[in-house]
């Protein structure tokens, strides 16, 4: 109850803050992508990472404002970036199950509009979990987002209860091989069949695939010699402030 008080005080208060992590191409070695991850500035416990306050956000429905929040300060981050002249790249907003209903792409349409950023700047990441309820809800709301041309990404793909018949007919760009089948490679049989076989049916559907977690040269190979598109991980970068991010970004990594 303390910890939700106060999380509802820090959205008030503005001491939330976005960290951005570099998503790398393989073949041609660019950042072509980001990941915008939230973090909270507790003024006397510090920096607080998302896995303390997220869940707690999720089961008190304050995932709504606070994800509104996120939205809000990642488009306002890209705006910056987009009209400082630098590179386009995608920068992409996590979004869990309760944010994914119609007001979605509504809000995401106004946003955009707001800061007159290119849609193509923006990507959703959406948790496997949150698409298991009503597919045909879900489906036209993947829809109007597309339509709007911001891209949208499956994360943490194949923890949850991926149904192959809903998969090919979710317009997503990109499949998200979770952390905890790249950690286990090349050396895990099993981590190493699951991620090949996850490349293989991103591959077939025409997805992008990115593999996150990526912490050693070895899983690099193994996954680039996979056919993974793109990877992001501690090996290529931690997720940065803003300001440190930018510094890289200009000098191109
Ligand atoms: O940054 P870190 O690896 O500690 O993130 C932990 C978890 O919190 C991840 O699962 C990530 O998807 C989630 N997370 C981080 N930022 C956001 C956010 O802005 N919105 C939502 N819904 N989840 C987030
Ligand atoms: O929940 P989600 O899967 O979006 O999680 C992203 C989280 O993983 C972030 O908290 C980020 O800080 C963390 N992360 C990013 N790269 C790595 C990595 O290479 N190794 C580990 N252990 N964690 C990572
Ligand atoms: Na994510
Ligand atoms: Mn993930």
């Amino acid at each position: 109850m303390r910890l939700e008080s106060g999380l509802r005080q820090a959205l008030a208060d503005g001491e939330l803050l976005l960290h951005y992590q570099p998503k790398f191409e393989i073949s041609t070695h660019s950042m072509v992508g980001a990941e915008a991850l939230v973090r909270w500035m507790h003024p006397q416990r510090g920096l607080v990472p998302p896995a303390e306050f997220i869940p707690l956000a999720e089961a008190t429905g304050l995932i709504v404002q606070l994800g509104e929040w996120v939205l809000e300060a990642a488009c306002a981050q890209a705006a910056r970036w987009q009209a400082a002249g630098l590179p386009p790249f995608r920068l992409a907003v996590n979004v869990s199950a309760r944010e994914f209903s119609p007001a979605l792409p509504v809000r995401v349409s106004e946003t955009l509009a707001r800061y007159q950023l290119d849609p193509s700047w923006l990507e959703l990441e959406i948790t496997e979990s949150t698409l298991m309820h009503d597919i045909e809800r879900v489906i036209a709301i993947m829809d109007r987002i597309t339509a709007l041309g911001v891209s949208l990404s499956l994360d943490d793909f194949g923890t949850g209860y991926s149904s192959l018949s809903y998969l090919k007919r979710f317009p997503i760009d990109t499949l998200k091989i979770d952390r905890s089948f790249t950690t286990g490679l090349p050396f895990d049989g099993n981590d190493c069949a699951i991620a090949s076989t996850i490349i293989s049916i991103g591959r077939q559907l025409r997805h992008k695939v990115i593999a996150e977690g990526v912490e050693t040269l070895q899983q690099l190979e193994f996954l680039r010699d996979a056919g993974c598109d793109e990877v992001q991980g501690y090996l290529f970068s931690r997720p940065l402030p803003a300001a440190d991010f930018e510094e890289q970004l200009r000098a191109g990594w």
